[in-house]
């Protein structure tokens, strides 16, 4: 046996041999067709689409080097999964962690990889990527637990993809001509960027397949006929082996399963993922939310069309999981967070999403910034805004974030910085978790662990991380539709350790001033009273008052009633937000319609839309 300082010494040989890797990425328009139906403009890298799968080792220092080459759009990229620990001012999301990339400009994101797995990085700015600035990022492991259990090792990539692209979905999506928020549709689903994949097998073989949804809005089931996948890692958490004969994969998650090839070869098999349509408000009769692919055992056979399946009741629950490293629970809250899911209009008639009151608005100076400079006010939640939802918390606190979902879609919420353990998913329309008589004694002493997890319709859950890593942290959903309308929170963890520990390369300040952007004080931009909040950028004042109690009621009837209700708003769009008589009488007969819970109006008003008094009128009925 080896004695013990002996791999210690060999562990800190290792680590003084990991490898610096540079990537040089020179982000521009291409053109592609990914799905046969459609050449459109396509962010590409190094003139090519898709863009390159990232690909590390454990321990390695990654340096990135960015030219933005656009022309008309500004960029960022975050490498989704990983902590950034010491670096958080490398994490990427535009007006959190640094100012946008502007066209024609340079910037180096320079990280250690301090973790395992499989993850990916996408761009961090005004619901860029799935115009393509997406792609897998891959850790390996030279000690992965299961590496004498494989072959092979194989990077499948999913997502769902839009013909138009989405600066135009974006600006329709949230206008007063889609006051219902309905997200746009995807025209396909892709494997690996493109149809009909073939994965070839040989026999026999074992094969560690990484699988990434980086898509933008639609889960996607996705199963192997005639074949199981033993599911080993999930968001980078390798987890003791089980099986799974479906599995579902939001935007963002990943899961690497096992597969092992039959040893005969006399026939090939079907691979699909069925993109989820419970998300979608409209099933176009044309559309195709299937994309199949084959795993190829002989290239001379046929491939068949897949079966149809008539349940996807077989999908594999990730709260099953559990973590390879048999990690327990953590401790006791220091701090609860409770965020509540709501969606509803603002006066310019658009739909926003709101955690509890508020919905995200990116503060004047890049929170961090904010961070770096408020001196010992750093602490105080109130200097980040209103708008950025900031929770400040101190080092090694142990947080428990509860979401619940007073919303009927699933929400896939993502945490930067951090796994967090899942404590508790409720099912759908279990009703906010309070209210619910789930205790910690029925937490889990070995819980999952993963970045994103899926909140079910009208359902609660319970998160727990530690604050173990200093930074400024986004938590959203990984919709890009709801991260476009305000569906996030920032998590602000020990700012005077950051304080101490960060410091800005010049490029990130240079950026800032190109472009006018302040890189100290409040988010409002204020140095001297980093109280003074007047000025910060914020959303749009509630519903006009007249509106405000009937619209709201018309609102949730509209999630009753259907087309009626989203009639009526569809028409207080158009009619450009003016009261009506004709309304009131409608509103007048629904008066009595079940209590309102879709209520982001409450408290202060904000803003220069004049709606000044009467802060409780929006909600009573
Ligand atoms: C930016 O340029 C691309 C490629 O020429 C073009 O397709 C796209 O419409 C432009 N987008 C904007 C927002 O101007
Ligand atoms: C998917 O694309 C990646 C990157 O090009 C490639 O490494 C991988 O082998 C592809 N997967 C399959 C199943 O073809
Ligand atoms: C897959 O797993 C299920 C349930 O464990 C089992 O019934 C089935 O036979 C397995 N299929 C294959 C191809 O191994
Ligand atoms: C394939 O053959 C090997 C060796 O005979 C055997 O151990 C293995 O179980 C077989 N695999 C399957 C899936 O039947
Ligand atoms: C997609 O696959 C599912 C599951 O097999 C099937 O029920 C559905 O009919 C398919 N849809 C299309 C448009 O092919
Ligand atoms: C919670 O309450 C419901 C309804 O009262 C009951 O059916 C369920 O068994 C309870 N669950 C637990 C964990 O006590
Ligand atoms: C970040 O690094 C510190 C210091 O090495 C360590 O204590 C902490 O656990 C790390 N946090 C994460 C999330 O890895
Ligand atoms: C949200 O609600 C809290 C608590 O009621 C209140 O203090 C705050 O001013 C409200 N914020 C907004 C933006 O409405
Ligand atoms: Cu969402």
């Amino acid at each position: 046996m080896r004695p013990p300082f002996f791999s210690l010494l060999l562990s800190l040989v290792s680590f003084s041999w990991a490898a610096t890797v540079t990537y040089d990425l020179d982000i521009g328009w291409v053109t592609a067709n990914p799905d046969g139906q459609a050449d459109r403009p396509v962010i590409g890298i190094n003139g090519q689409w898709p863009i390159p799968v990232i690909e590390v080792t454990l321990g390695d220092r990654v340096v990135i080097n960015v030219v933005n080459s656009l022309g008309n759009q500004s960029t960022s990229l975050h490498f989704h999964g990983l902590f950034m620990n010491g670096t958080t001012h490398m994490d990427g999301p535009v007006q959190v962690s640094q100012c946008a990339i502007p066209p024609g400009s340079r910037f180096t994101y320079d990280f250690e990889v301090t973790q395992p797995g499989t993850y990916w990085y996408h761009s961090h700015n005004k619901g860029q990527y799935p115009d393509g600035l997406r792609a897998p990022f891959i850790v390996h492991d030279p000690d992965n637990p299961y590496k004498d259990q494989y072959d092979e090792e194989v990077v499948l990539s999913v997502s769902d993809w839009y013909h138009e692209q989405m600066p135009d979905l974006v600006s329709f999506f949230m206008s007063r001509q889609n006051p219902s928020g309905a997200e746009p549709v995807p025209q396909a689903a892709l494997f690996n960027d493109t149809q009909d994949l073939s994965l070839p097998l040989q026999p026999g073989k074992t094969y560690f397949i990484r699988m990434v949804n980086i898509g933008a809005f639609a889960g996607q089931y996705v199963w192997f006929e005639g074949h199981n996948m033993t599911i080993v890692e999930v968001d980078g958490v390798y987890t003791h082996p089980s099986t799974a004969e479906m599995i579902y994969l939001s935007a963002a998650q990943r899961c690497s399963f096992l597969l092992t090839a039959k040893n005969e070869t006399d026939t090939n098999y079907p691979f699909v993922a069925s993109m989820d349509t419970t998300l979608f408000d409209a099933y176009p009769e044309d559309l195709n939310y299937n994309v199949s692919g084959w795993l190829v055992y002989d290239d001379k056979k046929s491939l068949p069309k897949p079966a149809l399946v008539d349940s996807l009741d077989a999908v594999f629950d990730d709260m099953n999981l559990v973590p390879h490293d048999d990690q327990p629970i953590l401790g006791e809250p220091d701090q609860t967070v409770t965020l509540n899911t709501i969606m509803g209009n603002l006066d310019d008639g658009a739909n926003y999403a709101f955690f509890n009151n508020i919905t995200y608005t990116h503060a004047k100076v890049p929170t961090l910034y904010t961070a770096l400079t408020a001196g010992d006010q750093a602490t105080d939640p109130a200097v980040y805004g209103t708008y950025t939802h900031s929770f400040v918390l101190e080092k090694d606190q142990i947080i428990d974030i509860v979401v619940n979902n007073i919303d009927p879609g699933r929400h896939p919420f993502h945490l930067h910085g951090h796994e967090f353990q899942a404590l508790h998913r409720s099912k759908e329309e279990a009703g906010p978790f309070e209210d619910s008589n789930v205790t910690a004694a029925s937490f889990p002493a070995i819980p999952m662990r993963r970045d994103t997890l899926v909140l079910y319709p009208d359902g609660n859950m319970v998160l727990r991380f530690k604050a173990n890593n200093p930074g400024v942290w986004l938590f959203h959903c990984h919709i890009e539709w709801h991260v476009v309308s305000g569906l996030a929170a920032t998590f602000v963890e020990a700012p005077l350790e950051l304080q101490k520990t960060i410091e800005l390369p010049q490029e990130h300040l240079d950026i800032c001033a190109s472009q006018g952007i302040p890189v100290t004080g409040n988010a409002a931009g204020n140095k001297l009273d980093l109280l003074n909040l007047d000025g910060q950028p914020s959303p749009p004042g509630p519903l006009p008052a007249g509106f405000t109690a009937r619209g709201i009621v018309a609102l949730v009837f509209s999630c009753l009633s259907g087309i009626l209700g989203v009639a009526v708003l569809v028409w207080y769009g158009l009619a450009g937000g003016e009261n009506d008589p004709g309304l009131k009488t409608w509103a007048a007969d629904v008066d009595a319609a079940p209590e309102t819970r879709v209520l982001p109006q409450d408290g202060e008003r904000t803003g220069d839309h004049g709606v000044s008094s009467g802060a409780d009128a929006g909600i009573r009925t």
